[in-house]
């Protein structure tokens, strides 16, 4: 068994001086929740191309396909539960004015008590229609039902950013702030490879912050971060948090 990296005494010094700290997280801090992640040995898009399913062209050519691509998947996240990483991330609010920004669509960090989170690629549990843009937001469509229409006839679609799309402008803008602004930065489960997002935890190294990546591999982002612990989410945050507290008691 390999054992999970204790946090650094550098690391816990920054913690005991910082305010505002900013969790940038990708698919895999939900993969200790059983949901998983897009790329790697057990990536979604080893059996799904993303080209195929993960934009608007094909979900107009076959909607019913993408439809229950997605349809699948939201029955899969509403079982799954909040793993320690999403609830590490929450009781850090006990301590510090912290922002999640995430990648994620799964809602895990909000279930988990986050309070300011902001989504950059959209929300699996909400959609509109493709024409009047009027939201079905966490509406259960039955399972039968494949690619629902609108009452003007349009698609309804899930609200989630797909390839060649624009990311919510306000959600991006304030993550970049937030990310300026903070005094830690932790990039946690990310390949840090699909732009826009991936950007964000640049704007932290930038604006010369303290960034940390947590992810069992290497990144593009690694060489730029100024330390890296390599395990699963859930265990190296609760050890970040448990060394946390044993410093201030
Ligand atoms: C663990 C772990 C454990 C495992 N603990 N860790 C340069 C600039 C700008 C844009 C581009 C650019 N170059 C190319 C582009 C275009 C494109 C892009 O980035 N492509 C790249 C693939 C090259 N970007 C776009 O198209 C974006 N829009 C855009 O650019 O708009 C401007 C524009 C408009 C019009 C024309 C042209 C440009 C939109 C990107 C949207 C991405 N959407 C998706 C799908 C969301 C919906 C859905 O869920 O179905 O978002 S793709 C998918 O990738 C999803 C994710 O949020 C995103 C990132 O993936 P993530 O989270 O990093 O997951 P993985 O699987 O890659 O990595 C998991 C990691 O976890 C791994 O590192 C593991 O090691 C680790 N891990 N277990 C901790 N227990
Ligand atoms: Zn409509």
């Amino acid at each position: 068994m390999i054992a999970v990296p204790a946090p650094s005494k550098i690391l816990i010094k920054k913690l005991l001086s910082a305010k505002k700290i900013v969790f940038f997280t990708g698919a895999g801090i939900s993969a200790e929740s059983g949901i998983p992640t897009f790329r790697g040995e057990d990536g979604i898009w080893n059996k799904f191309k993303p080209e195929e399913l993960a934009n608007f062209n094909s979900f107009m050519k076959n909607p019913q396909l993408v439809w229950e691509w997605y349809q699948f998947r939201r029955e899969h996240v509403k079982k799954a539960m909040p793993n320690n990483g999403h609830l590490v991330i929450s009781e850090l609010q006990n301590y510090f004015e912290v922002v999640v920004v995430t990648q994620n669509v799964d809602n895990l960090h909000r279930r988990a008590g986050s309070k300011i989170i902001y989504e950059l690629h959209g929300n699996i549990e909400k959609n509109f229609c493709v024409d009047c843009s009027k939201r079905y937001d966490f509406v259960d469509f039955p399972k039968s039902e494949s690619s629902p229409k609108c009452e003007c006839g349009g698609l309804i679609r899930p609200d989630v950013v797909w390839f060649g799309e624009m990311l919510p402008a306000t959600e991006f803008s304030n993550s970049e702030k937030a990310a300026r602004e903070c005094d830690i930065l932790f990039s946690v489960g990310t390949s840090s490879i699909v732009f826009p997002a991936a950007y964000i935890p640049y704007e932290a190294v930038d604006s010369g912050k303290y960034v940390v990546e947590i992810n069992p591999d290497e990144t593009e982002l690694s060489r730029a971060a100024n330390e890296v612990y390599r395990g699963k989410s859930g265990e190296v945050l609760k050890n970040i948090l448990d060394e946390f507290k044993r410093s201030i008691n």
